[in-house]
């Protein structure tokens, strides 16, 4: 039996889509992002970086990086939503699949940098308009994926690939702006729709890492404009 230890709204909500995807069962573990539950000696035993996801695989071993664990699952029976070695879209499928981590770096960074330094002289509004502007640049590349009309990221249709990076937008729309991307924000459409993707979803109650839609770069003065 696979046990998933998650934390509402983290990279954990990949693996979620996709066993809900595969209609494995699975026992999932929660934890609180803030209260230091994922730093205690126990947790640290599962996943030393003291981070979500940690898969428990049932072998004894954990998986601790989310593109793995989507990547494991999806490759699991008649492997639907992998590209197996050979499928003429092996090599899209793989580069998308760690492409998912790109975007996810700049929702982590932004995530510091708006949520976790908490107070105003903690932060860089140079870095958080930077970071901003590179993630609309990484999501920019999935809305060119899309141009040429296709649903699913891959033209052969639903895969772990959007799964992975579905997480990058559920986090990535709420630091930029997706009103220049329509074929991506269709495609989130159709991912929310699928019955897989509320169950990812935070819980009632449970402690949220993003209480707002939207967390705005911090505005820039430049000196001539402030003359
Ligand atoms: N590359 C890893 C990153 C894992 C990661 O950083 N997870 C975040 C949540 S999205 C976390 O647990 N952060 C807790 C911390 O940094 O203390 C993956 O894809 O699984």
């Amino acid at each position: 039996m696979i046990r998933l230890h998650h934390a509402a709204q983290a990279r954990s909500m990949r693996v979620i889509w996709v066993l809900e995807e595969l209609g494995l069962d699975y026992e999932l573990v929660s934890y609180n992002f803030f209260d230091k539950s994922l730093r205690s000696e126990e947790y640290k035993a599962l996943n030393p970086a003291g981070r979500v996801p940690a898969m428990e695989i049932g072998t004894g071993q954990v998986i601790c990086e989310s593109g793995a664990a989507v990547e494991y699952l999806a490759e699991l029976g008649d492997g639907a939503l992998s590209r197996a070695p050979g499928s003429p879209e092996r090599a899209e499928y793989l580069d998308l699949l760690h492409y998912a981590e790109t975007i996810g770096q700049h929702c982590a960074n932004l995530t510091q940098a708006h949520i976790v330094l908490y107070q105003d002289w903690m932060k860089s509004p140079t870095q958080m308009g930077l970071e901003a502007k590179r993630l609309a640049v990484t999501l920019k590349r999935l809305d060119a994926q899309l141009a040429d009309g296709r649903d699913w990221m891959l033209a052969g249709g639903y895969s772990a690939v959007d799964c992975a990076l579905a997480y990058g937008v559920f986090v990535g729309a709420r630091f930029t702006s997706l009103d220049e991307m329509p074929n991506l924000r269709a495609w989130w459409g159709r991912f929310k729709a699928r019955p897989s993707f509320a169950k990812a979803l935070p819980q009632e109650g449970e402690p949220l890492i993003y209480r707002k839609d939207f967390y705005p770069p911090p505005e820039v003065v430049k000196p001539e404009e402030n003359a």
